[in-house]
């Protein structure tokens, strides 16, 4: 199809949805992303979802490389999953009460996670790294905790930071509402930076509760730690007595089985977790020694507490992916080989094209950088052409491809995705670069 026929692909009944949505919702949206913004295009409204392939209310079809932003490892309406729910569901969908499924997607976590000894679940990743960051300050007592420019560990105020004026400078508010007084305890610091964690600790010394940090980066597209940069991270806060934080609400069970942890051979203090946990439902956990989350109400004097917390129908959605993972193991090497064809055949199709491409990739997570590179940080990543990424966004869109719709966020791909999937974007993703 032409340019011109593709922008006549009717996508009324999602405007439509989108404008009355717009008069009820801020944005119309329940998160930010999903607004589409940043590549300027309206959101199709999506209602249905099968293995790799996602439906709009207009009835065009994509192939989706989003996965609910990374929940949906095995793709979307998963039967074992699709039971699991449906089943839990005729027995009650919540009771506020003990329920013996908790025990059981625990110890499924935990085997996952050697590091972890007790796990806490809670209902989203924001939640997962907010109590985290209180364990550690209350475990250390100490005030100052360092996270790192690029990485996003969701919404809490103390992680809406950007960093201050030069390298180890105090934070400042990255949001509205943020107060300086939230802010002030938090270092932004470069990623892949060993010079700007030592100026810091350097610093502040015996001052630091905690290093929050993306073990694999996906939030400003995926970045990789270079090279002994986690083995030094775990070192300086061993050093230091402060608690090492692995956020791997999207690396967990993403990247390996036991996550970006195992995959690197480190040990955090804490680990928080979230998205494949749930297997689509709202599931966020944190965990880790007992000398740490035995002081977690009602065992010790950290309160975190959450209604729905350990809720029966996403723990049996979570039990039923995290079961399947670890009956299949096979799927991480399946991952790995289409995610790695997915990747090349798009930057051999650019260069053919002499198009400006790069892409970084560890396991299934993937995004192609609009620029030479390499893309090693926050501000390497800051330097894409992200006019070139929204034009290529929608014209992938127009041909069915659904992409992450920013170019500072990963693509997930999913054991539903098939080799005739990944040829099939390939190729869009050539004519997509000759329009
Ligand atoms: P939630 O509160 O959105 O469940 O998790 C926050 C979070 C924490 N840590 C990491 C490493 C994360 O990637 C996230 C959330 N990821 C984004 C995608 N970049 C969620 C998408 C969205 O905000 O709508």
């Amino acid at each position: 199809m032409s340019v011109k026929e593709l922008a006549l692909l009717n996508r009324d009944v999602s405007r439509q949805l989108h404008a009355r949505a717009s008069k009820v919702i801020p944005g119309g949206v329940n998160s930010p992303v999903r607004a589409f913004k940043s590549v300027a295009c309206d959101p199709p409204y999506i209602n249905r979802g099968k293995g790799s392939h996602m439906w709009d209310v207009d009835g065009h079809e994509y192939i989706d490389y989003v996965g609910s932003w990374g929940p949906l490892i095995l793709g979307h309406a998963f039967p074992d999953v699709v039971e699991a729910v449906e089943k839990a569901n005729r027995d009650g969908a919540s009771f506020g009460a003990c329920t013996p499924i908790e025990a059981e997607v625990a110890e499924e976590v935990i085997g996952a996670f050697p590091s972890m000894e007790k796990v806490r679940f809670v209902s989203s990743g924001t939640e997962a790294t907010m109590s985290a960051i209180r364990l550690a300050r209350a475990f250390t007592n100490r005030k100052y905790i360092i996270k790192f420019e690029g990485c996003y560990h969701g919404h809490a105020d103390s992680l809406l930071v950007k960093a201050g004026s030069g390298i180890a400078t105090l934070g400042i508010p990255g949001s509205a509402g943020v107060l300086p007084e939230q802010a002030q305890f938090t270092l932004a610091l470069p990623y892949n930076n060993k010079t700007a964690v030592e100026e810091a600790f350097a610093r502040l010394k015996d001052q630091i509760a905690c290093v929050i940090v993306e073990p694999v980066v996906g939030n400003m597209g995926v970045v990789a730690p270079a090279s002994g940069y986690l083995q030094f991270l775990r070192k300086i806060t061993e050093q230091n007595g402060t608690v090492l934080i692995l956020d791997e609400v999207m690396t967990g069970f993403r990247l390996s089985f036991g996550g970006a942890q195992q995959l690197y051979g480190i040990k955090p203090d804490l680990t928080t977790l979230g998205k494949i946990i749930g297997g689509g439902l709202p599931v966020g956990a944190y965990g880790g020694r007992n000398e740490l989350m035995n002081m977690v109400a009602p065992l010790g004097p950290v309160y975190q507490a959450g209604t729905l917390s350990g809720n029966p129908l996403a723990m049996a959605a979570g039990l039923a992916t995290m079961k399947t993972l670890r009956e299949h193991p096979e799927i991480y090497a399946q991952l790995e080989k289409s995610t790695a064809q997915l990747e090349g055949g798009v930057l051999k199709m650019a260069k053919g094209h002499g198009i400006t491409l790069c892409a970084n990739r560890v396991g299934s997570m993937l995004t192609w950088f609009f620029q030479k590179g390499p893309v090693t940080d926050w501000d390497t990543a800051a330097k894409s052409d992200t006019q070139a990424f929204a034009r290529f966004h929608n014209r992938m869109l127009e041909r069915g491809i659904y992409l992450p719709p920013s170019q500072y966020e990963a693509l997930f791909v999913s054991a539903a995705h098939t080799d005739g999937d990944i040829a099939r974007t390939v190729e869009a993703a050539g004519h997509a670069f000759s329009d």
